[in-house]
């Protein structure tokens, strides 16, 4: 069993935010600037008006903090996260399966606090259990396997004595080797729900989990699931405010109702 990290409760009547799987890094030049520049007009946009900001796993497509300084290519958003926190608002980074190690290097340029687990909150009254959603669903053994492997520290050693250029080239290989397909979406959609299931009659009031890149909100009598949907090519956004959640998508710089598929 999972037991997730506790993290601070924010008493607060501002709105909570999540978003997941931006995947930064993995594409062309111009839909790298457009994702980049989207994402830091949606954290200008939540200034003051947000008390919480998930990112829920994979807004890297590969993240590594080697021992010496070196150029992340990612510094504009970091800059904008760091402001963000910097207003007041509360930046929670979950570690995906792209990105799992992000650490103190990323915590102290985008002022977010940074969890390897997934991690247990309140708002509004609700008890939330949010993870990234990699190798939760019991049928996923064979990528748990994998899993183990990337995060031993032995692999984390091994990686750091690579040059940064040939590493984010291994690391662009790999992520290409699990690339996005509607297939892969739909055999990776009803594992996750019940997961998010068995955690709701653990006693979560609602599951919040990233990693599908599908926007997908299910109510059941025992809570809520949701799949906040990717930043990537859904630019998906999720609240929670006091009314509830809301499946949300920035589109011409606002962000509105998104229509669920
Ligand atoms: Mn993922």
């Amino acid at each position: 069993m999972i037991e997730p990290t506790l993290t601070n409760s924010v008493t607060s009547d501002d709105p909570v935010y999540f978003i997941a799987d931006a995947h930064l890094g993995s594409e062309s030049l111009s839909a790298e600037r457009a994702k980049a520049d989207e994402l830091i007009a949606l954290a200008r946009a939540l200034r003051s008006t947000c008390s919480c900001l998930y990112l829920v796993g994979d807004i890297f497509d590969f993240w590594f903090e080697y021992p010496y300084p070196t150029r992340t290519g990612h510094e504009t958003v970091l800059e904008e996260l760091a402001s963000l926190a910097g207003s007041g608002t509360a930046v929670h980074f979950l570690g995906g399966n792209h990105d799992y190690w992000a650490g103190r290097r990323l915590a102290a340029l985008a002022g977010a606090e940074i969890h390897r687990r997934p991690i247990e909150a309140v708002h509004f009254g609700r008890r939330l259990f949010i993870a990234h959603g990699d190798g939760l669903p019991e049928g996923d053994v064979g990528y748990r396997a994998l899993r183990l492997i990337i995060r031993s520290p032995l692999a984390i050693a091994g990686f750091s004595l690579i040059p940064p250029r040939a590493g984010a080239a291994i690391a662009r290989w790999t992520s290409g080797l699990s690339e996005v397909t509607e297939e892969r979406i739909d055999d990776a959609v009803p594992p996750m729900l019940d997961f998010m299931r068995s955690k709701l009659s653990e006693g979560f009031d609602a599951v919040i989990v990233g990693h599908v890149h599908h926007q997908l909100r299910r109510d059941w009598d025992e809570g809520t699931g949701i799949i906040v949907g990717d930043w990537m090519t859904q630019r998906a956004v999720v609240e929670l405010g006091a009314s509830g959640f809301r499946t949300l998508q920035w589109t011409d710089s606002e962000l509105r109702e998104r229509k669920q598929d």
